[in-house]
């Protein structure tokens, strides 16, 4: 599914601004008929949870109508004419005046719908999009909504952040000829000195025979390095420079479609010429060692949510190159598009997760809710989760497979991996990403309780990673115990399989400005040595190949008794100031990046 983007033979308009809103309860049966009467006014992108000083808003379940009219630009009688919605959380529906286009359910991946035949060039339309944020067994990621005695509606979830809703990214209005690419994938490989680039065009429109394709690769500097006149092609560049993790090095390559001598069409893709594989306990990537450093994070900050940034955005990525971070986890959902494209052209690593969050009943405690009971049962995540699951596998790789930032595809976080039911549920969805994308490598980010001699699906996939809690949830203050026990533990994953382990959570809540010349849970020390006695750890054991903290930045999360107006794992503050620990990070990680040292 390609971005849109404007060029020569297409054009874009973003309706990002204030939209009229309304929660359902306030609106009419059939919002989109008329001028929603409402004096709200609501940003898009940003999440509406936080936005106003309002209760029934914050809290509210069920569908809220966003609602705005656009003049369709003149120019754009003739083309064709699409409207993209970047995430509705998490399930939308968009109507153009009285029409329905279009409804999708998964709440951070686009969709979109050709309204051609339901707009006139120069003409004004009204656009309205009701977002549902309801969450059910069957929805990725998965809830329950329940009603109170009060006859409230309150959804219940089991992922660790703040169930946000609304339009959190972008909402797009674009056109493409009629004739024009509809997608275009691109795998990337390295032979050698070699950079091979295979191009597989989607052209729509038009009858093939009158379709004549040209795909050019650009380097940097814009120079041609390769060419082809097919759909399908295998580019090769000699002496190529590639994409390397801190060099986030970029060919362009066009596609252009031909009708005689007019380009009827035409999309630049950017490409980064890298390989990656998995050999033995070595994640390599063009055919070297990488040593993973950084952060799972989330899209979270105040008042907007989940709203996509560019400011916020391009500080976090500030801050991680401050620290020496080469990566990061989109935990636990993929992230706008926009982070992706930045991390492409900085060199940034990101290992891309789908939404599949909280499949895990037997996990106890206030955070996850449940305890004990199982998880993959046709009364619980049954078949229609997985369907929902597949679809967000889909989307997810149709989305980001041409990300050359993007090495490995996570398809599930701390699902119940000790069950039964478990291997079942994995294996097609395991068969689906392979299937779509045999170029990455898959993982799962598994929890404590399914360790290596009893988690049933980790041999499905290609790196082990592991979030771990000792010294926190369980041995709470006691990091010798934590480290011994980590250490056991990574000695037997390393000694079971031959696959790299991977460190994808580790972290301690940290209430910045708390110090204590005690081991003291929750104060910055205990955060600094918390992390200290974990890399000593993975220091010692050779089949680690990379460590990211839980979390870059402390996050909000449903209210509850463990936390105190959010999760405060992070290295960082919400507001993105420094704990004691980012310091200590930064020497180690920076020291690591100058001796260019990616193996442990
Ligand atoms: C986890 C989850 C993450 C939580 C974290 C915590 O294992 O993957 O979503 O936020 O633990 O802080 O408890």
């Amino acid at each position: 599914m390609l971005k849109p983007r404007a060029g020569t033979t297409r054009d874009l308009i973003d309706l990002d601004g204030l939209w009229a809103f309304a929660l359902s309860d306030d609106a009419p049966a059939e919002p989109w008929m008329s001028s929603l009467p409402t004096s709200v006014e609501m940003p898009v992108p940003a999440s509406y949870n936080d936005v106003l000083a309002d209760q029934r808003v914050h809290d509210h379940v069920g569908w809220v109508w966003y609602q705005r009219t656009v003049f369709v630009p003149r120019g754009w009688d003739g083309a064709r004419i699409v409207l993209r919605v970047e995430a509705a959380t998490h399930e939308g529906v968009v109507y153009v005046d009285d029409t329905e286009v279009v409804r999708h359910v998964g709440g951070y991946l686009p969709f979109e719908a050709d309204i051609t035949d339901r707009v006139t060039a120069g003409e004004e339309v009204r656009i309205t999009i009701g977002v549902n944020n309801e969450l059910t067994n069957e929805t990725i990621p998965p809830g329950a909504v329940t009603t109170g005695p009060d006859g409230v509606r309150r959804q219940m979830y089991r992922h660790d952040f703040y169930n946000y809703a609304g339009l959190a990214r972008s909402v797009r209005l674009y056109t493409t000829p009629t004739v024009f690419v509809r997608d275009i994938t691109v795998v990337t490989d390295v032979d050698a000195l070699t950079g091979i680039v295979d191009v597989v065009v989607d052209a729509q429109g038009g009858e093939p025979a009158d379709i004549v394709p040209r795909l050019t690769l650009t380097d940097a500097a814009g120079d041609v390095v390769a060419t082809a006149d097919e759909t399908a092609a295998r580019l090769e560049v000699a002496n190529a420079r590639l994409w390397q993790p801190g060099d986030g090095y970029l060919h362009t390559l066009r596609v252009e479609l031909f009708d005689g001598d007019t380009v009827v069409d035409r999309y630049d893709l950017p490409v980064g010429i890298r390989s990656v594989r998995v050999e033995g306990q070595r994640f390599l990537i063009n055919g070297e060692p990488f040593y993973f450093r950084g952060f799972g994070k989330h899209e979270d900050s105040a008042v907007r949510g989940k709203g996509h940034d560019d400011a916020l955005m391009v500080h976090d990525f500030a801050l991680m190159k401050w620290m020496g971070a080469n990566s990061f986890r989109t935990a636990h959902y993929p992230y706008d598009e926009a982070v992706l494209d930045y991390a492409d052209r900085h060199g940034i690593v990101v290992i891309d997760e789908t939404p599949a969050v909280g499949l895990n009943l037997g996990l106890g405690g206030g955070v996850h809710g449940g305890g004990g009971q199982l998880s993959f049962t046709p009364e619980m995540f049954n078949d229609r989760t997985r369907d929902a699951h597949a679809q967000s596998i889909r989307e997810l790789i149709a989305r980001d497979k041409n990300h050359p930032s993007v090495v490995m595809w996570c398809l599930l976080n701390e699902p119940d991996a000790t069950e039964d039911g478990s291997r079942p549920y994995f294996q097609p969805l395991v068969d689906l990403a392979r299937e779509l994308d045999p170029s990455r490598p898959l993982t799962y980010a598994n929890e404590f309780r399914a360790s290596f001699d009893n988690d049933r699906v980790v041999d499905l996939f290609d790196v082990i990673c592991l979030n771990r809690y000792y010294g926190w949830y369980q041995n709470t203050g006691d990091l010798v115990t934590a480290a011994a026990r980590l250490e056991e533990e990574l000695r037997g994953w390393a000694r079971t399989y031959d696959k790299p382990i991977l460190m994808t959570e580790y972290g301690t809540d940290t209430v910045a400005g708390l110090h204590s010349v005690l081991v003291q849970p929750w104060s910055e020390e205990y955060q600094r040595d918390f992390l200290d006695a974990y890399h000593a750890v993975f220091d010692k054991i050779d089949a680690v190949v990379g460590e990211q903290i839980w979390n870059f930045a402390d996050f909000q999360t449903s209210a509850g008794i463990i936390r105190v107006d959010g999760n405060k794992k992070g290295v960082f503050t919400r507001d993105r100031r420094p704990k004691a620990s980012a310091h200590a990070l930064r020497a180690r990680w920076t020291a690591a990046e100058a001796t260019g040292s990616e193996t442990s």
